[in-house]
């Protein structure tokens, strides 16, 4: 067990999925206080992890657990990941991002058990949401998003850029009707938040019990991966919480065609789709939500990522067709 002089301040970044988690923490790194080491933890739904990928640009010692939910993955593959981060890392914080599909109750009773009581305090709790989503009955009926809303100490409206003013009233409204009130509620975009909200206690309220819902995962990978140099182009799937992943990790020689992986990421099937690729015009960073698009220059990297989920299962075939198509590699 790491054995820190003070217990390292955590903090908790909620959210659906693609609301601007990783773009939050993204930001706060850039304006973490000069010399202090931080450290990300983060768990990804799909088996391929590109979040990792992208906040280790920003300096930060960062480790991923990919795979599931982590309500599934918060007892011993977290204390593990978590360990091994904290020794690494000797972090002056630590920043969790739980998939946004994850249901936080399992996540916050290891964090404030008894194991971690002497190694870390749980500061507030950030839950980011999308005012947009707040007309959908199936947003505010699902039980991961009521307990991410449930856990938060702070609650922000995130992509206010994108939000009519009339969203943002709504989002004012529902924030100022939940019982028991929240005490700090805020207006941002691409992801803003002050480092001073990280500072400070969580509330804890209640949450309701962690497996209130049913889910199984099927990983597909339970052994450890070959190097992409064994294999050059591992595909990996997953499921849980009525949702579905497809990802791929692709050796970096393997040059993609930008244009016909933004065509597979257009398909309104997908919820979401996120890609660290290596193109034939340079490395990109691919994100689509709600069917908007960014696709950025990046860093180059060890090899490719791509991961979509979906609420349907989809022909993991078909969508290897797809992307291999992109890649040149046609049978
Ligand atoms: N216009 C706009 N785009 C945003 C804002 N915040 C985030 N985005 C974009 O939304 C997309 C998803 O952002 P992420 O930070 O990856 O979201 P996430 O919550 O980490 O996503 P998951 O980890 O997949 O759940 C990216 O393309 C971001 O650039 C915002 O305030 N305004
Ligand atoms: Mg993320």
């Amino acid at each position: 067990m790491p054995d820190p002089i003070r217990p390292i301040p955590t903090n908790l970044i909620l959210g659906f999925l693609g609301v601007g988690k990783t773009t939050a923490i993204l930001d706060l790194l850039r304006h973490k206080p000069q010399g202090e080491v931080w450290a990300v933890l983060v768990n990804e739904f799909g088996e391929v992890g590109i979040d990792g990928a992208l906040l280790e640009t920003e300096g930060a010692v960062v480790r991923e657990i990919p795979g599931g939910c982590m309500c599934c993955v918060a007892g011993l593959p977290m204390q593990i990941g978590l360990n091994q981060l904290i020794a690494r890392a000797k972090p002056d914080r630590l920043l969790i991002e739980p998939t946004g599909l994850g249901h936080p109750s399992q996540i916050l009773d290891t964090l404030t058990g008894q194991y971690y009581r002497e190694v870390l305090t749980l500061g507030p709790v950030i839950t980011l949401v999308d005012p947009r989503k707040l007309d959908d009955p199936r947003v505010l009926d699902n039980v991961q998003f009521r307990d991410q809303v449930a856990a938060a100490d702070i609650l922000v409206a995130n992509k206010t850029d994108l939000c009519e003013d009339a969203q943002i009233q709504v989002f004012d409204r529902w924030a100022a009707s939940l019982s028991p009130a929240k005490p700090q509620v805020y207006h941002t975009r691409h992801g803003h938040l002050s480092v001073g909200w990280l500072d400070g206690d969580a509330g804890l309220p209640e949450v309701t019990a962690p497996h209130a819902h049913h889910h199984q995962h099927s990983r597909a990978e339970e052994t450890p991966r070959p190097s992409i140099e064994e294999n050059p182009w591992q595909l990996v799937t997953n499921e849980g919480q009525g949702h579905h992943s497809i990802g791929w990790r692709i050796h970096p020689e393997l040059c993609l065609d930008e244009n016909s992986v933004l065509a597979m990421a257009m398909d309104d099937r997908l919820l979401r789709f996120k890609a660290v690729i290596h193109t034939l015009d340079g490395w990109r960073v691919v994100n689509v939500v709600d069917g908007t698009v960014s696709i950025l220059p990046g860093e180059s990297r060890e090899l490719s990522r791509v991961e979509l989920i979906t609420a349907e299962a989809l022909d993991a075939s078909e969508m290897d067709q797809l992307l291999r198509a992109a890649a040149g590699l046609t049978e």
